[in-house]
């Protein structure tokens, strides 16, 4: 099971545009409001350079990058917790999600109906907010609450509406301009000169959601990377790679991927005794490759 990201805002304010630049998925992307009904699900590669410096000394025959899913879900307005719009079918699907990836609109185009009326980023994350947190008051689990979900705000700007800029830490992205990048071959895209910021959005869902990454490289055969929550035992970690080994669990052969680099491989970082063995109780670091032992 991977973690999960649920992408929210307003209607129209390119929640789809993101969903299709991040997945490359076919979405309906249209300038009127309440365009996606039911959510777009699709997995997106965690971005990390150290799955591919670990493969340059192990020599695998796969790569794996580590994912997060992505659900695209349906626009929200005022009154949604009342069922308001697609409101509580959105509220729904919410709850699902293990943080939100909030769009806000700082962009402005007649063509593209503005429900908000108006460019007022601040405005429009009160408006999510409010109704979030009236949900929460009709909901009698205390669990899951959706207000209480770690959000990271993107505002999507075209680089020239001027707007006030809201209190929140947020990222400033032009989507329309990240869904023609994405389109492009990477050949175009160098040639022109063209970056996606689309990195820096997985990877900041990725940190708000406090997540870590270890790799196992499969005696050579396949360097992959996977995720956990800070904190995790070795013995869970080794649950995502099959769900046999938290039962089985020995031990686990541990090392820096950086020392593994370093030291040229696997079996030259044992040579050298950088390789530990630990046991039940260790907690997995960001960036150990594991090797479990059942
Ligand atoms: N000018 C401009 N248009 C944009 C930008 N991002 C998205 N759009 C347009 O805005 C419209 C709505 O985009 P969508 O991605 O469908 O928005 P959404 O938030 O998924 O909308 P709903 O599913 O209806 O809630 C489309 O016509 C997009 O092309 C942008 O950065 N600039
Ligand atoms: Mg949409």
């Amino acid at each position: 099971m991977s973690f999960s990201v649920g992408i929210v805002g307003l209607p129209n304010v390119g929640k789809s545009t993101l969903f299709k630049a991040l997945t490359k998925r076919e979405v309906e992307i249209a300038p009127y409001p309440f365009t996606t009904i039911r959510p777009n699900v699709g997995m997106v590669a965690v971005p990390d350079e150290r799955l591919y410096k670990i493969a340059q000394v192990i020599k695998p025959k796969k790569i794996t990058p580590t994912v997060i899913e992505f659900i695209d879900i349906a626009g929200l307005v005022k009154g949604a917790h009342q069922g308001e719009g697609l409101g509580n079918q959105f509220l729904g699907e919410i709850r699902k999600c293990d943080a939100i990836l909030e769009v806000v609109r700082a962009f402005d185009d007649p063509k593209v109906e503005n429900v908000s009326g108006k460019i007022d980023p601040e405005h429009d994350i009160e408006i999510i907010k409010i109704e979030l947190e009236l949900k929460d008051l009709e909901s009698k689990e205390r669990e899951n609450l959706l207000s209480k979900k770690p959000i990271v705000y993107l505002l999507n700007t075209d680089g020239k509406t001027l707007y006030q800029k809201p209190k929140v830490e947020h990222l400033t992205i032009n989507l329309k301009e990240e869904l023609e990048i994405s389109e492009l071959s990477e050949k175009d895209r160098n040639e022109l000169g063209l970056k996606s910021q689309l990195d820096q959005v997985i990877l900041a869902c990725y940190n708000k959601l406090d997540l870590i990454t270890f790799f196992t490289v499969a005696g050579g055969e396949e360097v992959r990377a996977w995720t956990v929550k800070r904190g995790t035992k070795a013995p869970e970690a080794g649950r995502k790679v099959h769900s046999d080994f938290e039962e089985k669990f020995i031990r686990a052969e541990v090392v820096n991927w950086q020392k593994l680099v370093e030291a040229g491989g696997w079996d030259k970082a044992k040579e050298k005794g950088l390789i530990r063995t630990v046991g039940r109780d260790y907690l997995v670091n960001d960036g150990d490759v594991i090797e479990f032992k059942i």
